[in-house]
């Protein structure tokens, strides 16, 4: 009997079509669908950001690049990306994205269907130039409005009503990690077949971190809770195991590493961002659908932020983000405070 070691080499069309067969045998293969099409913006936004640094090398006027192309800024051309790859595919009502202000409705003349898309195309895009991994972030919601079109109400629901959400990182390998409410999973680029493979199945995020993630320069904003919890994690204060300060200013590299690693992300309000800097729908929201569903947590510094009622499209959040015993200290740190204000 010849025994083939397990070589089975699973692709992200493959896994999805799995998940669907195991976990929703009665769906239409719309959702399916939609991250079919994310997994192919991704490869393309891939391609894009790998040569960005080639530009000057490659001659490419400021304006017109090697290609003919007319030279974009990088988050304008993912942006169009995203939209061009799911605008056709019939299985949205509308999107929303970080770089447009109204929402993006469906092109006359191609079918809608019952989903929504919230993304920031390529979060931390400012990092390109100095060569640190940057990002996608994506959350799908199911159309709650009457009629064929998206509406803004369709955008404005709660995180805790995502039906799928997910990133891409684009760091020293091309990963996609998503879930659909059935646990998280990684899927690595091999450029050499241009195909996404099943890397890094239900992730699990450690209950306790490894790694703090915060941009101190803003301690002086930070009211007397804040700074006691800053002091915890730092093992300044209590007795517990100090984090290791890893931030590297881009929100899906810091994410990731905390994922997979163990860590608290933080990102309070401060004096320039009264609410914050991270945006709750196409940031906050389908991160902490990553995180819970990876054993984390997400909270705004009092309640979950999935369960946060949105009421504009762009509005901010603060976000502690990452294991869960970690996120639970910063609630209890910082949410009596507040509820004492409330109370
Ligand atoms: P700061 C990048 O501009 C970004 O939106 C996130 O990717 C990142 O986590 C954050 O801002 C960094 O902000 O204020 O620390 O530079």
């Amino acid at each position: 009997m010849v025994h083939h070691t397990d070589v089975s080499v699973v692709t992200i069309e493959r896994f999805i079509i799995e998940q669907e067969k195991l976990h929703a045998p009665q769906a239409t293969g719309e959702l399916s669908g939609i991250l079919y099409d994310l997994a192919l913006a991704a490869k393309m936004i891939a391609s894009k950001v790998r040569s960005a640094g080639l530009a000057d090398v490659l001659g490419a006027t400021s304006d017109i690049n090697v290609h003919g192309e007319t030279q974009q800024k990088l988050d304008v051309l993912a942006n169009s990306i995203m939209i061009k790859a799911l605008d056709h595919g019939g299985r949205l009502c509308a999107m929303a994205s970080e770089e447009e202000p109204d929402i993006i409705p469906i092109p006359e003349g191609f079918r809608t269907g019952k989903y929504c898309l919230l993304f920031d195309p390529l979060d931390g895009s400012s990092n390109i130039d100095v060569n640190v991994p940057v990002g996608t972030i994506f959350s799908v919601l199911k159309k709650v409005t009457r009629g064929p079109r998206g509406e803004l109400a369709d955008m404005l629901q709660r995180g805790r009503r995502q039906v799928a959400s997910g990133y891409v990182i684009y760091g020293s390998s091309t990963m996609m990690v998503y879930t659909t409410g059935q646990g998280v999973h990684g899927f690595t680029l091999d450029p050499s077949i241009g195909e996404f493979l099943l890397s890094h199945p239900n992730i699990r995020t450690p209950r306790v971190g490894r790694y703090l993630s915060v941009n101190d320069s803003y301690l002086r904003d930070w009211d007397e809770p804040l700074r006691a919890l800053m002091r915890v994690y730092r093992g300044q204060d209590g007795d517990r195991k100090p984090l290791s300060v890893r931030y590297v200013g881009s929100l899906v590299a810091d994410f990731h590493r905390n994922l997979l690693g163990g860590g608290l992300f933080a990102y309070p309000a401060n004096r320039q961002n009264r609410r914050g800097k991270l945006r709750l729908l196409y940031e906050a929201n389908p991160l902490a659908m990553i995180a819970e569903q990876a054993g984390g947590a997400a909270i705004d510094g009092v309640n979950p932020v999935l369960d946060v009622t949105p009421t504009e499209l762009h509005q901010r959040t603060p976000l502690f983000i990452g294991s869960a015993d970690d996120v639970e200290l910063a609630r209890t740190m910082l949410a009596p405070q507040l509820s004492s204000v409330g109370a």
